[in-house]
């Protein structure tokens, strides 16, 4: 807290925030969501005397589709940051957007064959979404505190994964330390993701998120429009799972079970497994090695296979 008269210190990313943004209220995330592709239309003029974040926009998005996680996290701007600057690119014409993600039935089943198997890592050169590709989905990689939600996507990652960050109320604040910025009303937390061209046409978005109660409010912007998610479980700590499908039952999420199982010796049968977490019986439960890119793309298929059943 300070004192009457004290000067209020915020923390670099704040002020750095603020100045970007001229102290503009952000927009609000469905208007560009994470998963919107963006480019910078062909025909437009470059800027005079652009803003630097505005003209690294301009180089960046100049080049191919690209969703909006990933300007910012190649940026390593706040991804409300980037919506705001990308909303006054739209507004003067500059921005084309692909369509919003579609319904989960106009997924293919050729799409679900498909998946990961033909996917190959983009090169160094070309870290565009491919031209032919009109739309993108969100898929939630979920689970309690270290069960390896960044390595799986790390694993399953057709481009070096990338981090974002995203806005939080005060929600967390007695948890997270807000000290450095006191009077602050927001806390970030940083997302992982990853991308994985699915079919000649859809591209998957794979967010990392944390499963501890604290994040929820983080939950509800993630949640939302995302076509489904794996939930991360370690055998060995089973316990701190409950609380993940908490939530993601609370936001309907439909979901499929990758037991990520650090510990070979502790293998648990699947109807044991079944019976602690009380899993819905058509709920898939699938074993895996995170680090392991064929057992991964295995687990990401079976989830999507259950996508595709639950929409028909
Ligand atoms: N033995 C083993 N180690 C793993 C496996 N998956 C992940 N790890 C390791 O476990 C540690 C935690 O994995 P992360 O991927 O960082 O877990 P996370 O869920 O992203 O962690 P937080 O974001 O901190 O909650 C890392 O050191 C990984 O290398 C696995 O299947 N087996
Ligand atoms: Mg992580």
């Amino acid at each position: 807290m300070t004192s009457p008269g004290e000067e209020q210190q915020v923390s670099s990313g704040f002020v750095r925030s603020y100045v970007i943004t001229g102290g503009r209220g952000l927009p609000e995330a469905d208007e560009l969501t994470l998963v919107t592709l963006v480019t910078i239309a062909p025909d437009r003029e470059p800027y005079r005397n652009p803003s630097p974040e505005i003209q690294a926009i301009w180089d960046l998005c100049s080049g191919g589709y690209l969703s909006v996680a990933e300007v910012a996290g190649r940026l390593e701007l706040p991804v409300g940051v980037v919506r705001l600057l990308l909303k006054d690119l739209t507004d003067q014409g500059h921005l084309l957007r692909r369509k919003v993600p579609p319904p989960l039935s106009s997924l293919t089943r050729r799409s679900s064959r498909r998946c990961c198997m033909d996917s190959r890592p983009a090169s160094a050169e070309n870290i565009y979404v491919s031209d032919a590709v009109q739309r993108a989905v969100k898929i939630l990689v979920i689970g309690h505190f270290a069960v390896g939600k960044t390595t799986i996507i790390g694993t399953l990652s057709e481009i070096k994964p990338l981090r974002t960050e995203e806005r939080m109320t005060q929600a967390a604040a007695d948890i997270d330390d807000l000290r450095g910025a006191p009077g602050k009303e927001t806390t970030t937390v940083a997302l992982d993701f990853g991308r994985l061209t699915l079919s000649d046409e859809l591209v998957l978005y794979l967010f990392g998120t944390p499963g501890q109660q604290r994040f929820v409010e983080l939950w509800e912007d993630m949640a939302r429009g995302s076509l489904g998610a794996l939930l991360l479980v370690d055998p060995a700590r089973l316990a701190d799972t409950f609380p993940v499908i908490d939530l993601v039952e609370k936001y309907g999420l439909e979901y499929a079970v990758a037991v990520n199982s650090f510990d070979p010796h502790t293998r648990h049968e699947e109807e044991e497994l079944r019976e602690a977490l009380d899993l819905l019986p058509d709920t898939p439960v699938v074993y895996c090695d995170a680090r392991d890119r064929d057992s991964s793309a295995r687990t990401l298929i079976t989830l999507v296979r259950h996508l595709l059943a639950r929409a028909a």
